[in-house]
């Protein structure tokens, strides 16, 4: 698992560094890369960077919204812009608590026994910075409970072996009433 978490920073964040320039041969001729780079379409819009350009600081998008492409957005969430939130990454993250508790959701493509890593940077919302506030992140086959009361970004990965072709990855507030949560940006779903 050390092995994948050390390349999902290559592989997971692909539209950042599609830009980076050719890709190191070396790299390249790794006969493994083909399967990694199935996993690196699995994973859609990770950084939130495809989203609502929104003028103000935040969007708030609801149950049914497709302004998020690639996820499915339950309750009511925040698109946070950099003016009001410095993203971990690019310019744009998500609070999972719009006007009141929200999630988000993308089924990811996976092979059956093969071993994932999903990364995602966590902090929470400039309005609650230092209040604790709490989630559930699904990954696969498993779920558990995230809790945060600090608004400096830091990373968290779990790791599942998929037992479906299709897996869900989700991220959903638990701290319901209220009109700011955890915020997370920058996911990965990095594959073998
Ligand atoms: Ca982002």
């Amino acid at each position: 698992m050390n092995r994948v978490i050390g390349k999902s920073a290559v592989l997971g964040v692909g539209l950042a560094l599609v830009a980076c320039g050719p890709m190191d041969p070396t790299v390249a001729g790794e006969p493994e890369l083909s399967s990694t780079q199935q996993g690196l379409n699995v994973e859609i819009n990770g950084s939130f960077e495809s989203a609502p350009a929104g003028v103000y600081n935040y969007t708030i998008l609801s149950n049914g919204s497709t302004a998020l492409p690639g996820w499915t957005i339950g309750g009511s969430i925040k698109v946070m812009n950099s003016s009001y939130k410095t993203a971990a990454q690019g310019t744009k993250s998500v609070d999972l608590n719009g006007n009141g508790a929200g999630s988000v959701s993308q089924m990811v493509s996976t092979v059956v026994g093969a071993g994932y890593t999903v990364r995602f940077a966590l902090a929470n919302s400039p309005n609650c910075a230092t209040t604790w506030r709490y989630g559930t992140v699904t990954y696969g086959p498993s779920s558990a409970s995230i809790s945060n009361a600090s608004g400096t970004w830091a990373y968290r990965s779990y790791t599942f072996n998929a037992t479906s072709t299709s897996s869900l990855i989700k991220f959903e507030s638990t701290s319901t009433g209220v009109a700011c949560g955890l915020a997370i940006d920058n996911v990965t779903v990095t594959g073998p």
